[in-house]
This record gives structure tokens, sequence and C-alpha cells, in this order.
């Protein structure tokens, strides 16, 4: 674990990303140290996870690692793609993940601190969501992810103009819950997984996951949306349809068998 570094007492897991040299950027290897830091922690049945930079970071993270960005024709952001990675690792953690977030958050780190259950921030804090600016096809799945979070005119607002929000904007639009004077941020943070970590970790998890699935169930997944064009297809492909076309002209009951 290399790009992070984990702690871990009293129930309350810390991962800090720290590659400072890189700004934190999301590479493979810093979201593939960043995933086995979470599953060592759900090891320990961690009750509670903050996920930090060092303190003093100007920079939170500088979102997807560009160098990795393929220039072949190959889609940037796929399925796979690290940070689809993390962000689903960070949605079926079993308990809940609070970002406190220091320094500018730019990219995709955007949506990894979005996808958190808890958002805490210093109050100086700044998110730019870029890809319109880079030019690089954001996928569905993380479009829907920023949607969930916030409402569309903010989303539309931050993916089109490409520029810094300040935090506050963010809390005003109930985007990230709090935004407090940095000398401040760690209590705030330690304090709520305190509290956290007291309460009943198997009713947590199960909140988490009903809160998951509530809030994604007004929106289709590509897989859902494919899932279902399947079955359409199934019918219009089959014997009823054609009967029930003829039976309409033929000006009759359809008798329609189920194939
Ligand atoms: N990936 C890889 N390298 C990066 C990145 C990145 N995201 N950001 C910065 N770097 C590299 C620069 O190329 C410099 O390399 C070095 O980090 C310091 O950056 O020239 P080198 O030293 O070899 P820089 O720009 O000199 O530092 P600052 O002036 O302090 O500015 C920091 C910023 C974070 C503001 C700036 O680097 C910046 O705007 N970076 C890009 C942030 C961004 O838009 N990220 C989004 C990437 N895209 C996505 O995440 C996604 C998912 N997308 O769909 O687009």
């Amino acid at each position: 674990m290399g790009l992070v570094e984990l702690a871990f007492s009293d129930w309350i897991g810390t991962i800090t990303l720290n590659n400072p040299k890189k700004l934190n950027a999301l590479s493979e290897e810093l979201i593939k140290d960043f995933c086995d830091a979470l599953e060592e922690l759900k090891r320990q049945s961690v009750r509670v996870v903050i996920l930090r930079a060092p303190a003093g970071s100007k920079i939170f993270s500088a979102g997807h690692d560009m160098r990795e960005l393929p220039l072949d024709g190959r889609d940037p952001l796929t399925y796979t793609d690290p940070l689809r990675l993390a962000v689903r690792t960070i949605e079926y953690f079993p308990a809940p993940i609070i970002a406190m977030v220091e320094g500018s958050v730019w990219g995709g780190a955007c949506e990894l601190v979005l996808s958190c259950d808890i958002i805490i921030a210093a109050e100086d804090v700044t998110f730019a969501i870029t890809p319109a600016k880079i030019g690089v096809p954001y996928n569905i799945s993380g479009v829907q992810n920023l949607i969930i979070t916030g409402g569309t005119h903010i989303c539309k607002e931050m993916l089109f103009a490409a520029q810094p929000f300040p935090v506050k904007r963010l809390v005003d639009a109930e985007i990230v819950n709090r935004a407090v004077p940095i000398d401040q941020l760690e209590t705030v943070a330690q304090t709520l997984a305190e509290q956290i970590s007291k309460n009943s970790p198997l009713v947590i998890s199960l909140l988490k996951e009903e809160i998951r699935l509530l809030s994604t169930s007004h929106n289709l997944s590509p897989e859902t949306f494919e899932r279902v064009q399947s079955m359409r297809r199934s019918v219009y492909d089959s014997d009823d349809y054609q009967e029930g076309i003829k039976a309409f002209f033929e000006k009759r009951p359809p008798i329609f068998k189920g194939k």
C-alpha cells in the first residue's frame, strides 16, 4: 500500500491518499492501494472509515491520472476503469466512509468524494468536474452518480462550465454535508466517526445498502436498460405479438399462448 496510508483504532479506519508528487492523481496503482486498504479494514470489521489527504494538502486529488488516458481510440472510461472500481468499492463497502476533504478536488476525484457516505470539507475547498474541459467522454454510470447526489441543474452547471465550485455552494445544494474551518476539520470528522462507531454496525450496514438501493432505483442502470430491452425484444419476436396484430385486423379476440 505504498500510495496510501492506513490506520485502524477503536473500530475507526483512516485511509490517507499519499502521493503528493503526483497530486494524488487516481492512477491504477493508487486505486489498487486504496481498494486493498478497504479490503484490509473490512477484514478487521471496521465500523467507519475516514478518507483523507495529508494535513496541509493544497490538492486533495487531481482526478483521473491523465497519463493513463488511452490515445489509441479505446474508451477511456470503461466498467473496469480504476475510478469506476473505486466508486463501486465505496458504494458496496459495508461500513460508512466519511470523506474528510482538505485541498481542491478535480475531475474523477469529485465523483470519488461524492460517492462517500458523508462529506466534511474545509471551508476553502473547491470542486471542479472537468471532462468537458479536457474532452473526455464521461460515462453514463459516472453521470448517474453525480445526479444522484445533487440536483441536475447544479450538476449540469458543474459539468458544462468545468470550473472550480466553492464548497459553500455544494453545501447549499446539499451535496456536501458540512464545510468547517480548517482547524476544526479533523475534530468534526473524528467526532462523527466516533458517534457512528458506537452504533450498531449491522443496522448501519443495512441502512447503507437500503439507501444505495433506494437512491438508484429511480434511474435505470445501463445493465438494467439492456435487460429490459432484451425482454422487449422477446415480446416483439414472439408468436403472440403476431397474433395480437392479426386478431386486431380480423376483428376477433386474440388467442395468446405465452410464446
Ligand atoms: N493526471 C496526471 N498528471 C497530472 C494531473 C492529472 N490529473 N494533474 C496534474 N498533473 C501533473 C502535471 O502535468 C504536472 O506534471 C504536475 O502534475 C503538477 O501539475 O509537468 P509535470 O510536473 O511533469 P501543475 O499543473 O504544474 O500543478 P499546479 O499548477 O499546482 O496545478 C494543479 C492542478 C490540479 C490545478 C492542475 O494540475 C490541473 O488542473 N490538473 C488537472 C485537473 C483535472 O482537470 N483533473 C481531471 C482529470 N479527468 C478526470 O478525472 C476525468 C474522470 N475525466 O473524465 O476527465
